[in-house]
């Protein structure tokens, strides 16, 4: 039983892999995920600058997954680049993934130069979704921006790319971006990043959790999966075949990692039970998911992939 999976023709030998922002944010933490039994590894989103992020508290567990406003700290996109370059050097069958985020367009062009400047063979995965920077609104729910962002990364940047996208939750905004995206050569697009600007109170202190924003941050976990599914779905219904999608949002076993795929994922990200669990938790996923393969009698991703099923 197989659980590879291919990604812009770029081949993995596992489908589960990190969700940007857990376990990425220096050498260390992605040379751990390196090693796991994860397919490879997504850096955190790296900007033009290194950030510090907002004051902590500023993720938080619950029972049910997490919340975070985190801020967007990152040692910079150099440093993702160099290290990355570096590990390519030595791993030169295995594909990797870097992401990043600029505050306009401008910064988003700087970024993707560095990039191709740095001949750098992986994936890009240009993150539309952060919603903990104070004053910053979620690009994606900004559609007409979303497009000129797209037409102008596609102008300036030739190799794979892929867009991570916030939740959407109406039929029609599913259609208006599923059209806006068709227009581009995405390798793919991840759904979802986390559902922004949730609150989580404490009753027994009667307050907020985290820090920054007076307690609003970004939700994870088991909260999400039934809308990060449909929001998979949802986009491979309506997506040319050559966008690939991955699927992220509320996966904490292999039966969570089988849905996603059910519903059109190409690959799959672990973000809160990543945080809770650490790297491990990729052995456990990927031994659970081959047990329902099993079951199933499926020996590949594709013998299920996008597979799910209607009511007559
Ligand atoms: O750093 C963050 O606060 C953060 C980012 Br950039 C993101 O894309 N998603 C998220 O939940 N947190």
């Amino acid at each position: 039983i197989s659980t590879a999976t291919s990604i812009a023709q770029q081949k993995f030998n596992n489908c589960i892999m990190n969700a940007s922002g857990v376990w990425c944010s220096d050498e260390k933490e992605l040379t751990i995920i390196d090693n796991s039994a994860a397919g490879t590894f997504v850096t955190k989103s790296g900007t033009l600058q290194p950030r510090e992020g907002n004051p902590s508290p500023r993720y938080f567990e619950t029972s049910w997954g997490s919340i975070n406003s985190m801020g967007l700290p990152n040692r910079g996109l150099d440093y993702y680049l160099d290290f990355v370059q570096k590990l390519q050097q030595q791993k030169r069958q295995k594909h990797y993934f870097i992401s990043c985020t600029g505050f306009n367009v401008q910064e988003d062009l700087l970024l993707l130069k560095k990039i191709t400047d740095a001949d750098f063979k992986g994936i890009v995965e240009l993150n539309l979704s952060c919603p903990n920077v104070p004053g910053k609104p979620q690009t994606g729910y900004d559609f007409a921006t979303v497009d000129m962002i797209l037409k102008n990364v596609f102008e300036n940047y030739a190799g794979p790319l892929g867009v991570k996208l916030p939740p959407y939750f109406d039929i029609v905004h599913f259609n208006q971006m599923a059209q806006i995206l068709n227009k581009y050569p995405l390798a793919y697009i991840n759904c979802v990043n986390s559902i922004g600007n949730g609150l989580y109170i404490d009753d027994e202190k009667e307050q907020v959790v985290i820090k920054p924003k007076n307690g609003f941050g970004g939700i994870g976990g088991d909260y999400i999966k039934p809308t990060a599914l449909a929001n998979v779905h949802a986009f491979y219904q309506r997506l040319d075949p050559k966008i690939q999608i991955i699927g992220t949002g509320g996966i904490k076993n292999g039966q969570d990692v089988f849905e996603h795929i059910l519903c059109g994922a190409s690959m799959v990200q672990v973000g809160t039970a990543l945080m809770k669990e650490g790297p491990d938790i990729f052995e456990r996923l990927t031994q659970e998911l081959k047990t329902i393969m099993q079951a199933k009698g499926y020996s590949k991703i594709a013998d299920f992939k996008g597979k799910l099923k209607y009511l007559a």
